[in-house]
């Protein structure tokens, strides 16, 4: 398994680095790439200016509007981000879009490595796509992710979009770095509720059935009656109740009724309730920092690494507790003094 390692401390700002920091805050497109680049990058010698670069940019962070975006393979993420991303630029909004995608290793490209969806939207003068950082554990991806949303928001971008397909764990990582999430549905109904589940609802701030265009109309109204009632029951407390939107990223119906939507969720949390939605991210992040750290130091540890095999025999043949094991383990471990 891999894990993230834990990040160097950051390096005191060089009078360089202080000058790309400017450069990103002024609105520097080549800047911002050389920042995201220096951001994403694994490179031990990297991740200390990283996190130089990162401490003088987090005053210039806070500003965007962060919308996470995701739903099944195909449902329909990356038209409908360049429909709203079009939609925003065009009124003149600055719009930054970037992907959390943990399995680009496996499937041997990222969810916007192919541009051609985004053709339009990526050359609009007020856009910037990223495409997902290069591939590795979920840990790391989702972090190095967060920290490009932040370098986004210092270089003056007023809108995030981050995609996310909608397996696993790449959800609850986007949930917890926007303000409001969205689910796109497919426009099938019935025994289709596929992507109704509870844990995933619970994320959603807003469903949207894609695709409401053509011959699909009917099943995508038939769609949004369903999820409703489906919600209505899921998700019975009071409080913010998701709404349900029908969307067609072709035509272009719809668009502006999501943005309306998400503006609505968003003063319905208020400026408090984002604060604290944002507060409580950040210590939850600082905790998966310190997990990720901690594990890593672990398995780098020597005296570990010379039982580990030993225990884990002991306890898959039921000679030993996992506890007792694990004790074992922890007693081993001698945690690396920063
Ligand atoms: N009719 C119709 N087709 C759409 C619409 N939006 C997307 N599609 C089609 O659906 C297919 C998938 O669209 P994508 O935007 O690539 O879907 P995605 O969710 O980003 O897919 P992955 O990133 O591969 O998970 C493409 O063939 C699109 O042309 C729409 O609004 N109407
Ligand atoms: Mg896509």
């Amino acid at each position: 398994m891999s894990t993230a390692s834990p990040r160097p401390t950051p390096e005191p700002p060089s009078e360089d680095l202080r000058r790309l920091a400017d450069a990103v805050r002024g609105g520097d497109r080549r800047a911002l790439a050389r920042a995201l680049t220096l951001v994403e990058s694994t490179r031990p010698d990297h991740r200390g200016r990283a996190g130089g670069l990162l401490s003088l940019l987090l005053p210039a962070t806070g500003g965007a509007v962060r919308v996470g975006i995701s739903g099944a393979p195909g449902v329909g993420k990356s038209t409908f981000i360049e429909a709203l991303g079009l939609h925003l630029a065009d009124a003149g909004r600055r719009v930054a879009v970037l992907a959390v995608d943990p399995s680009s290793e496996v499937s041997g490209g990222s969810i916007l490595g192919d541009k051609t969806r985004m053709e339009r939207l990526s050359r609009h003068p007020n856009a910037f796509i990223r495409p997902s950082p290069s591939s590795g554990a979920l840990g790391g991806v989702a972090r190095r992710s967060r920290e490009t949303l932040l370098v986004m928001e210092a270089a003056g971008h007023e809108v995030v979009l981050v995609e996310t397909v909608g397996v696993g764990q790449s959800e609850t990582a986007v949930a917890e770095m926007t303000d409001s999430f969205l689910l796109l549905l497919a426009p099938a109904g019935g025994d289709e509720l596929q992507g109704i589940k509870k844990g995933i609802v619970e994320l959603a701030d807003l469903l949207v059935v894609t695709k409401a265009d053509g011959d699909l109309i009917p099943a995508a109204e038939r769609a949004r009656g369903d999820y409703t009632a489906a919600l209505a029951i899921l998700a019975p407390g009071t409080g913010w109740h998701p709404p349900v939107l029908p969307c067609s990223a072709m035509t272009g119906a719809g668009v502006a009724e999501v943005w309306q939507a998400v503006l609505g969720h968003r003063s319905a949390l208020g400026s408090e309730g984002l604060a604290a939605k944002r507060s409580a991210q950040a210590r939850r992040w600082m905790w998966r920092e310190v997990e990720d750290g901690l594990i890593a130091a672990l398995r780098a540890d020597p005296e570990v690494a010379a039982r580990l095999g030993s225990l884990e025999r002991a306890v898959a043949s039921g000679r030993m507790t996992p506890g007792e094991a694990a004790a074992e383990l922890l007693r081993a471990f001698r945690p690396p003094t920063a």
